[in-house]
């Protein structure tokens, strides 16, 4: 089985409840771990600032699926769980991107990996880091983005 990371985040609605429904729907697949789940963190908007705040956290996978059969599962429970794409960095109710896995990284149409933003965004580093302080992103450690990355006003809540 191969490890890796999923980032979750929403700003539409009640957003916890579809986080939580988010990781019910992916701890419900016979083809994936949900091992562990960061805290909850929110944050501005990182973009068009006219819209809610955030609420993002990480969960921490394992799977022996291929990179694109995970990130069809992501979009898949995306859209059960309402999806509507508006605008690129616009509202959403739910957005599971794929983070970083293990077997290695991906540039394909459609699939970068690690996460081509990741490194930027302190919401994303923040409950990583708290599931994988050891973590190497594009050979340095999570602390070193963290210092560069725009804090975002990020703060946990319990
Ligand atoms: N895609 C390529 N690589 C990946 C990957 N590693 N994981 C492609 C997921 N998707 C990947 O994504 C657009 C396309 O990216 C997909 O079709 C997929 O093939 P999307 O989720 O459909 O669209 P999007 O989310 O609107 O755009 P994008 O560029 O993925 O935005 P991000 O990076 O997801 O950022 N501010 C805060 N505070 N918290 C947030 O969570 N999120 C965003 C969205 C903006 N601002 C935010 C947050
Ligand atoms: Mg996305």
């Amino acid at each position: 089985m191969t490890r890796g990371f999923l980032g979750l985040g929403s700003n539409l609605g009640d957003k916890r409840a579809q986080i939580e429904a988010a990781l019910t729907a992916l701890r419900r697949d016979p083809a994936l771990e949900v091992r562990r789940v960061a805290g909850f963190y929110r944050t501005a908007p990182l973009g068009p600032v006219n819209q809610d705040w955030f609420l993002n956290t990480v969960a921490e996978i394992a799977t022996d699926l291929e990179p694109r059969a995970l990130l069809k599962k992501c979009q898949a429970v995306e859209q059960a769980l309402g999806r509507v794409r508006h605008e690129r960095w616009g509202p959403r109710t739910i957005d599971i991107d794929l983070l970083w896995l293990e077997s290695g990284g991906v540039d394909e149409p459609g699939l970068t990996l690690p996460h081509p933003g990741m490194q930027g965004r302190s919401f994303v580093l923040v409950p990583l880091r708290e599931l994988a302080p050891e973590l190497l992103l594009r050979g340095h450690p999570l602390e070193y983005w963290l210092q560069k990355a725009d804090p975002l006003g990020l703060v946990e809540v319990p």
